[in-house]
């Protein structure tokens, strides 16, 4: 596996993806128009779709169609693009650029912004309902998704980091947030992206184990990209965690980089559950090096 064929893979399953999304909310006349513009807004501006993408792979990973992973990568996608709507929000981060462009509340307003987030939520388990699949392996999508989005989850995640922004952190406490704030959307979608193919209880676990090293190293080049990266290519504004509990605060550049191999490698390590990886493993590189 290359990374070029890696790229051009990705290139084509969000291809594949866009084609799901085009027209689902805006432009049919219905009367709530303009939370539809609202939720195309941010939703259609231009995402890596990292996590519908590990459901995709996961899936083809143990032998299962693309079309049988559609609704869980909507799914984790309208509830990513939700968290980021809220999370920049004046009462969060108060964020003026996201994926490049004004954010939600800066064109739609607070209201607005609060319920496209909202929308795009709630939307995402009547896709995830409304699967081909058979019912116990859209049950198990449901639980998966909700417990790692939710108070368990991200949420809870956000709710600490928020409650500890006045305090220096420990490492334990650091990686507790982390590990609920972008990890647990990360685990969903290699998760789900088993459960979607019927994968083993055993491909489970490894698909867990897997997210758990990648969501790690992807939120410390996170940080690190913060420090280090450009602001054009990342879509928004760089230097704005230097008070936070980063990863690089705590370890300092040098340290991170060294972290970030180690839980790549150790994510690696996990795809000896599933037959044909590869392109799981050269993604897990690809993202230890990104620089948007
Ligand atoms: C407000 C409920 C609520 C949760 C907020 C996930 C989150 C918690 C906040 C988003 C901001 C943030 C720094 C999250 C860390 C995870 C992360 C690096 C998100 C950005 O994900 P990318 O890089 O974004 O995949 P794109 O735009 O490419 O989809």
């Amino acid at each position: 596996m290359t990374v070029k064929t890696l790229l051009e893979t990705w290139a084509a399953s969000n291809r594949h993806f866009d084609a799901l999304l085009a027209g689902r909310y805006s432009g049919h006349g219905e009367p709530q128009e303009r939370l539809f513009q609202a939720m195309d807004y941010s939703l259609l501006a231009g995402g890596k779709r990292l996590r519908p993408f590990l459901v995709y792979q996961f899936c083809a990973a143990c032998g299962g169609e693309e079309a049988d992973a559609d609704p869980a990568a909507l799914a984790i996608e309208l509830i990513h693009t939700y968290s980021l709507i809220h999370d920049d929000l004046p009462a969060m981060d108060n964020d003026d650029y996201r994926r490049g462009r004004l954010t939600n509340h800066k064109v739609y307003g607070e209201a607005m912004a609060i319920l496209a987030g909202d929308g795009l939520l709630t939307d995402a388990f009547a896709v995830l309902g409304s699967a081909g699949l058979a019912g116990d392996r859209v049950a198990a999508c449901v639980r998966v998704l909700a417990e790692n989005a939710g108070p368990w989850g991200m949420v809870g995640g956000q709710v600490l980091d928020i409650l500890s922004e006045e305090r220096k952190l420990t490492e334990r406490e650091v990686l507790d947030i982390q590990t609920r704030k972008t990890g647990g959307l990360i685990r969903a979608a290699c998760e789900m992206g088993v459960i979607c193919a019927g994968g083993t209880p055993e491909q489970r676990s490894a698909a867990r184990h897997y997210a758990d090293g990648v969501g790690l190293a992807f939120q410390i080049r996170d940080d690190v990209l913060d420090v280090i990266g450009d602001a054009q290519k990342l879509g928004k504004a760089v230097g704005v965690d230097a008070e936070k509990n980063t990863f690089v605060r705590l370890y300092g550049l040098e340290a991170c980089e060294k972290r970030i191999e180690a839980e790549t490698k150790a994510a690696c390590k996990a795809l000896q559950s599933f037959p044909n990886a590869g392109i799981l493993a050269e993604l897990a590189f690809f993202l230890a090096k990104r620089d948007r």
